[in-house]
């Protein structure tokens, strides 16, 4: 049946997912014979993230996974979003592989798939090697050969059931925080010209595990990568705003890297975009020949991680025009706008720039969340942030954008890097005193999504009637 016309219905076949990644849920940061990686050493810096955490032990899931993978169970996930952290499997980053590391992998692997969750594997999510770290890290140009050893060493233990591969998880992020600005690990302070050559030699590692994933996967693959997804959208539904909206996503700023094309080009069309070439000048990075052939690998999804926006209107000259937000507009804890038409005019942008499926391999929303005196933990700004964001989700997919899966950020409360354990993401609540996990009302309403596929209205859940529009 096609639910195209059904508003609320997502399509069938609709994957529904959640993500986490490795150092901000495993902990056991040395257990193992598990190497440094860049945030091991950031974090245990008690000046470099909020009151000093540290992922040191963060959700111990490194021991608990059997149980967060029942709780995904529970939820009744399609897939789970993984990463790897690429020392606890290589511990110096190259050479010697820690067997011991590479086993929790594969048993993680394993449980999703008796519990028949389908396991997404990001190679990157920020645990660079510490030991590669001193070596340059994504400054090194041998950094993508580094990166294809590491792919191969995982592509060889779990491609035989692990079928979906997302190479890098935000370069934006980890190239303008973790060596712009340096408020992420390595907490490096450079100027653009090398942090867009490390993102050049990111961008070629991401080409090189493609190809390792195609020459070497044991059943089908699919590759995608998970860039930030930038997004503005109209302030107003005229045509100028509209236009300026498109112009302001597919802009490159001369200050900074958080942008769509930078990175999107390269991997897609094989070239950096001609504006971010004048925007950049002198900064540009050094292009080898052959570098584009390696960098742009055909992918088959594009995945983005979407959280809010900005509105834009046309300015006098036309040009994009950023729109303040009211006084008192709704945000997270992250003060992040809660802005769901990001959903809908995001995904409408990357679609038309790249004509990949999309998968939205990231959204979700921090929220005061804690254990209220009935033993649970009610979250209606969450639910109510998942509908509002989810609704728009599906006008992007109604209007023909070729959405093919959600994950929501994160299945469970973690450690948000700089933010330590401030922020709380999850759909299911982490006690860090006693690692006691909590499904929130937000898991059991995700649970009904799930069920419905489509964004139902939540039934009464928990002890909470939730009354919805
Ligand atoms: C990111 C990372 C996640 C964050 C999440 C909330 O986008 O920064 O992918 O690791 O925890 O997005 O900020």
């Amino acid at each position: 049946m096609d639910t195209r016309n059904n508003n609320d219905t997502f399509p069938n076949e609709f994957l529904w997912g959640a993500a986490a990644a490795s150092y901000q849920i495993e902990g056991a940061w040395n257990a193992d014979g598990k190497g440094l990686s860049v945030w091991d050493v950031f974090s245990q810096n008690d000046k470099n993230c909020w009151l000093g955490h540290n992922g040191n032990d963060a959700c111990d899931h490194y021991n608990r996974y059997k149980g967060d993978v029942e709780l995904m169970r529970e939820i009744g996930l399609g897939a789970y979003r993984m990463s790897i952290s690429w020392p606890r499997v290589i511990p110096d980053g190259t050479g010697t592989i820690n067997k011991a590391g590479l086993g929790f992998y594969d048993r993680l692997v394993d449980t999703l798939l008796a519990a028949n969750i389908e396991p997404w594997v990001t190679l990157y999510h920020w645990d660079m090697p510490y030991a590669l770290d001193l070596k340059g890290g994504w400054l090194s140009a041998q950094s993508p050969e580094w990166f294809a050893e590491y792919t191969q060493v995982i592509v060889d233990a779990l491609s035989d059931r692990v079928s979906h591969w997302i190479t890098l998880n935000e370069p934006q992020c980890f190239l303008g925080l973790g060596y712009g600005n340096g408020s992420h690990a390595p907490g490096m302070k450079l100027e653009m010209g090398k942090v867009l050559q490390a993102g050049h030699n990111a961008l070629l590692a991401h080409g090189r595990a493609t190809q390792v994933i195609r020459a070497r996967a044991k059943i089908p693959a699919k590759v995608g990568w998970a860039p930030v997804g930038v997004c503005y959208f109209p302030a107003t539904d005229s045509e100028a705003d509209r236009q300026a909206a498109y112009a302001a996503m597919s802009g490159v700023y001369a200050d900074s890297n958080f942008n769509n094309r930078w990175w999107g080009d390269p991997v897609v069309h094989g070239q950096y975009p001609e504006e971010g070439l004048r925007a950049y000048g002198k900064s540009c990075p050094r292009v080898e020949p052959g570098d584009f052939d390696i960098i742009q690998q055909p992918i088959d999804f594009y995945g983005c991680n979407i959280y809010h926006g900005m509105a834009i209107k046309a300015g006098e000259d036309g040009r994009p025009k950023p729109v303040a937000p009211h006084h008192g507009f709704p945000h997270t804890h992250m003060l992040w706008k809660v802005s769901p038409d990001a959903m809908y005019w995001g995904t409408k942008f990357l679609y038309e720039q790249y004509q990949l499926p999309v998968y939205i391999t990231e959204n979700g929303i921090s929220c005061h969340d804690w254990m209220s005196l009935d033993g649970q933990v009610h979250d209606p700004q969450r639910i109510d942030y998942m509908q509002r964001y989810l609704k728009s989700l599906k006008r992007s997919i109604d209007d023909g954008v070729d959405v093919r899966g959600y994950f929501h950020w994160s299945i469970m409360d973690n450690f948000e890097w700089a933010e330590g354990y401030k922020q709380r993401f999850g759909l299911i609540y982490v006690d860090y005193e006693t690692q006691e996990r909590t499904l929130k009302d937000s898991a059991l309403y995700y649970r009904e999504i799930i069920a419905s596929n489509s964004v139902c209205s939540p039934s009464s859940i928990g002890n909470m009637d939730y009354i919805t529009a």
